[in-house]
């Protein structure tokens, strides 16, 4: 069914790390506001926003304390109305990050909780220990790679904590504490928001506290993944509240698999529209994205074309705020900045493969210009307290710190978080004091303002890009079909009953040969090339970090 959600691209800015207005070194809405135009120049129909309330900002955000107001660092509740406005004056809609499985620890509620204040005190998950004081009552670890658990001097119970332990677990078995998201979604509805991207949104309900099945990822995890009471509530929510508003929803569903990814977001269930699942960032990467492997096209194309073809809509995207930077993961950084290099084909080629997927685009900022993972030189300079706790969990089980650092920048989160490189200038155009997070040295030559009017850029091959998919019917809502992969090659197609595309990418620097299958496949009327091709004379080979996308049926 048509929507207009499935329409368009979603932009999604990390307000921290877009643009700074006032030179505390920190991004804040006001300098969203003086961005719009250039986000509404990508062709952007709706920008999610991650979190902007209240917060003491112990993950960035991810915290909050007061769920109807803007923390003081990205401004006022009334810059936020203005936000709002100012993007519908583009036709641009605001989507709203719901962090509703936990708050912060400064959260009046947690506060007032501590102390069991009516009606707060079962608004957590509080439980007494075991031998006393001494032991935790279960064994579960958190995504954050610490125990579960922290005592509450005050309460003198242990409280849950799934995340860090400034991130105190909601306790969904109150319907009190349903009671007050509906409020917040209420107020933001009526304020303008399109919508919700759901933080962690399949973990909520905690069937049972008993201990775990021993795993080195996530002790407990079979007691709260995606359970019955989770989905009870999703539903509540929609009938009760989001189906009243024209709005969407797209929840992120940690180690969710396509049966569980299914039962989200079928539409004739009427919970979630739509799910982010990390299946297809994983193809190179072991215990989630911690620990590297070798990337295969193949291997790609499999995990695609499951969720593509096991999901009514996807929720489509290569890069957020959690995750590294395309480019520099499945593509090739080297030469960022440069014409005609590595790096330019393969932010392309990314391009092109967002846009030909099935499903609704997200863009994390950044990535319409091909930023690169950072350049920082030690742990000292990253904030991200996964990363910080993921070096505490192996350095305790003895891993070497050249290891350490090995992996940890591979996966660390600020490889996306790094300001945006507006310009060439000192604090790149980002701040005019001194930046929260480093700024990557390579913004001298890979910014916005240097592709910015810059046909050949890959700023403007986004901008192509997104056109294209919107203006093709088939691009938007035809089938996938997988078509071939051979080393780096892999091949799709995209059909409805008049119209078909194939589209092909070479997932290395080095030249493909085609073979006769990907010949045949490959005749038609050239619809984007990456590198510049004005045609397509069913030639034999694809060069390096090739992306080719052609119209195969209904040429007119
Ligand atoms: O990062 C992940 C997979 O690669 C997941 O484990 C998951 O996305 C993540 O840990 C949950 O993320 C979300 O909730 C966190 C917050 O720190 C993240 O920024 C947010 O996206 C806690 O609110
Ligand atoms: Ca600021």
């Amino acid at each position: 069914m048509k929507k207009w959600w499935k329409e368009g691209v979603v932009y999604q800015i990390y307000p921290r790390s877009f643009q700074d207005s006032n030179g505390d070194g920190i991004g804040d809405i006001p300098g969203i506001i003086s961005r719009l135009d250039e986000i509404a120049g990508l062709g952007t129909r709706t920008i999610w926003l991650s979190p902007v309330y209240k917060s003491p900002q112990i993950d960035n955000g991810y915290d909050i304390s007061d769920y109807c107001d803007i923390d003081p660092v990205f401004g006022t509740l009334a810059d936020m109305e203005r936000l709002i406005a100012e993007a519908k004056k583009r036709d641009i809609g605001i989507v709203m990050d719901l962090v509703i499985n936990h708050t912060s620890v400064e959260h009046p509620w947690f506060q007032k909780s501590r102390r069991r204040e009516e009606p707060y005190k079962d608004y957590y998950i509080w439980q007494k220990g075991r031998g006393g004081h001494h032991h935790p009552p279960n064994n579960w670890t958190s995504f954050f790679m610490e125990g579960v658990w922290e005592f509450d001097e005050l309460r003198e119970e242990y409280y849950l904590h799934l995340f860090h332990k400034k991130q105190p677990d909601l306790n969904y078995k109150n319907p009190l504490v349903i009671e007050e998201v509906k409020k917040i979604l209420r107020f933001w509805l009526d304020k303008g928001a399109a919508g919700f991207r759901c933080d962690v949104i399949n973990v909520l309900w905690k069937t049972s506290l008993d201990d775990g099945k021993k795993s080195l990822m996530l002790t407990g995890l079979e007691h709260y993944k995606c359970q019955e009471g989770n989905h009870a509530i999703l539903r509540q929510l929609r009938r009760e509240v989001l189906d009243n508003y024209d709005c969407f929803t797209v929840g992120e569903t940690a180690m969710v698999n396509l049966d569980e990814a299914k039962l989200l977001s079928d539409p004739g269930r009427q919970e979630l529209d739509m799910v982010f699942y990390f299946d297809h960032l994983e193809v190179d990467r072991r215990i989630a994205r911690f620990v590297p492997k070798k990337f295969r096209a193949k291997e790609l194309l499999k995990r695609l074309t499951k969720w593509q073809q096991g999901l009514e809509w996807n929720a489509v995207y290569l890069e957020n705020h959690d995750q590294v930077r395309i480019v520099s993961h499945y593509g090739d950084d080297r030469g960022a900045g440069e014409r005609g290099s590595s790096w330019e084909r393969s932010a392309k080629l990314m391009a092109a493969l967002l846009c030909t997927l099935r499903g609704t685009p997200f863009i994390f900022q950044g990535q319409e210009i091909g930023m690169t993972n950072f350049d920082f030189n030690s742990l000292d300079e990253v904030k991200d307290i996964e990363t910080h706790n993921l070096n505490r969990l192996m350095k305790k089980i003895f891993f070497p710190s050249w290891l350490r650092w090995k992996w940890l920048r591979l996966s660390s989160r600020d490889n996306s978080r790094t300001p945006f490189q507006w310009n060439a200038g000192p604090g790149a155009g980002f701040t005019t004091g001194q930046s929260w997070l480093g700024i990557n040295a390579n913004h001298k030559k890979l910014n916005y303002d240097a592709q910015r009017k810059d046909p050949a850029s890959v700023l403007s091959y986004y901008k192509k890009m997104i056109r294209l998919r919107e203006s093709s019917e088939t691009l938007k809502y035809g089938s996938f079909k997988p078509l071939l992969t051979a080393g780096s090659l892999l091949m799709f197609s995209r059909e409805s009953p008049n119209e078909a595309y194939v589209a092909a990418f070479n997932f290395s620097s080095r030249r493909k040969k085609l073979n006769g299958e990907a010949r045949v496949l490959l005749r038609g009327k050239l619809a984007a090339s990456n590198i510049g091709r004005t045609e397509w004379a069913a030639g034999d080979s694809l060069e390096g970090w090739e992306a080719l996308v052609l119209q195969v049926r209904g040429v007119s």
